[in-house]
């Protein structure tokens, strides 16, 4: 193809003036921004990003002292993007906070269409509830709020309990399709004992009429650390390692075998001691929280590469068709979400491995 020739001076000027003078009718032309609207492949606003939990504590301790659960309705300290500053984002589709609640202290009930994930970092025993149901927190557990469900959370321990909230809330903005309602009580009465949902339906088995409580989304709200530790130990007894993944695993919703929430895919890993990693790409974003151990994630974007030397309660950010390229010279566990499921249900989900 040959390329066109170069405008003249004065056709730039009389272009200048054409895009001046449609303006005022909400006209402009396309041919002008088109590169940037269907770019050759993903060019991402975000950054990769790193967030020390050692750095990150005192700041959330601090909040503990100057506002409580009730007044701020939830504590959490946001993991903002450092190119999204001020959009409450950790990648364009997803947001990711730190949220701390203390003994005695309720985050009160409300509903919203926003997905919700809980990944438990630090500290035990308190509860949320959905729905009727009330869940004990514990650390590595992943716990589901699905959309427009109530929820409420409490700690009646004596100490201070922090998790990972992942939710669309960017998405569900994109969409403008959030509402939001507040509950009449504070905390809503339980229903259900706690454990009914992973008794009904957490042993690769479902009731026979059990249609599915919440939907789309799974209907096993807290899936405990306890047996996903047990299948990645399974997993790397019994199964060769993946040399990009180490052995990692995908949450499900035990009713469909996709993704446990319609926005939102879960992962854990463990990387054994002495773990060299392949590096890849793909297409959804991914919003990491170490376990356990240590280890190192090379990230690269057009940016440059980073480094991420991390250990247990930390965080990180893989943005869009970044490559990341993971290492573990003791061995560790890390806990991931994406927005995978989005782009599985468009057809675009890419994913590149690179030897
Ligand atoms: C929310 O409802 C929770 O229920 C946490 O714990 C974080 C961030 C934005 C909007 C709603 C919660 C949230 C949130």
């Amino acid at each position: 193809m040959n390329a066109p020739s170069s405008p003249t001076e004065h056709q730039v000027l009389q272009r200048q003036q054409l895009y001046q003078e449609m303006s005022p009718l909400n006209l402009t032309p396309l041919w002008e921004v088109l590169h940037a609207l269907v770019p050759v492949q993903p060019k991402s606003p975000c950054v990769p990003a790193y967030w020390n939990y050692d750095q990150v504590r005192p700041f959330l301790q601090r909040a503990g002292e100057l506002i409580s659960a009730e007044e701020a309705v939830r504590r959490v300290l946001i993991l903002e993007n450092p190119a999204l500053r001020g959009k409450s984002a950790i990648t364009q589709s997803l947001y990711a906070g730190l949220q701390l609640i203390l003994p005695t202290e309720v985050a009160p009930s409300h509903r919203h269409t926003q997905s919700a994930l809980r990944f438990i970092v630090e500290g035990q025993g308190a509860y949320t509830a959905v729905d009727g149901e009330r869940t004990t927190m514990r650390p590595g557990d992943f716990i589901i709020t699905p959309s427009w469900t109530w929820h409420d959370h409490g700690n009646e321990v004596n100490e201070p309990v922090v998790w990972l909230d992942g939710l669309d809330i960017p998405m569900i903005s994109f969409l403008d399709a959030g509402f939001a309602e507040n509950g009449s009580a504070k905390s809503q009465s339980v229903t259900q004992p706690e454990g009914s949902s992973f008794a009904s339906y957490g042993h690769n088995m479902a009731p026979v009429r059990g249609d599915a409580p919440f939907g789309q989304t799974s209907p096993i709200f807290n899936y405990p650390y306890e047996k996903s530790r047990e299948a990645l130990h399974q997993m790397e007894q019994h199964t060769a390692i993946d040399p990009w993944d180490g052995f990692k695993l995908r949450f499900i919703n035990p009713l469909s075998g996709g993704a446990p929430m319609p926005t939102i895919q879960p992962f854990m890993q463990r990387l054994p001691a002495g773990f060299d990693g392949k590096a890849w790409r793909q297409t959804d974003g991914a919003v990491y929280s170490v376990v356990e151990g240590k280890g190192s994630a090379h990230v690269s974007g057009p940016e440059g590469m980073v480094r991420f030397d991390f250990s247990a309660r930390d965080h990180f950010v893989v943005p869009s068709w970044h490559t990341l390229q993971l290492q573990s010279a003791t061995g560790c566990v890390l806990f991931s979400f994406s927005d995978r499921p989005v782009h599985q249900a468009l057809g675009i989900h890419r994913e590149e491995r690179i030897s």
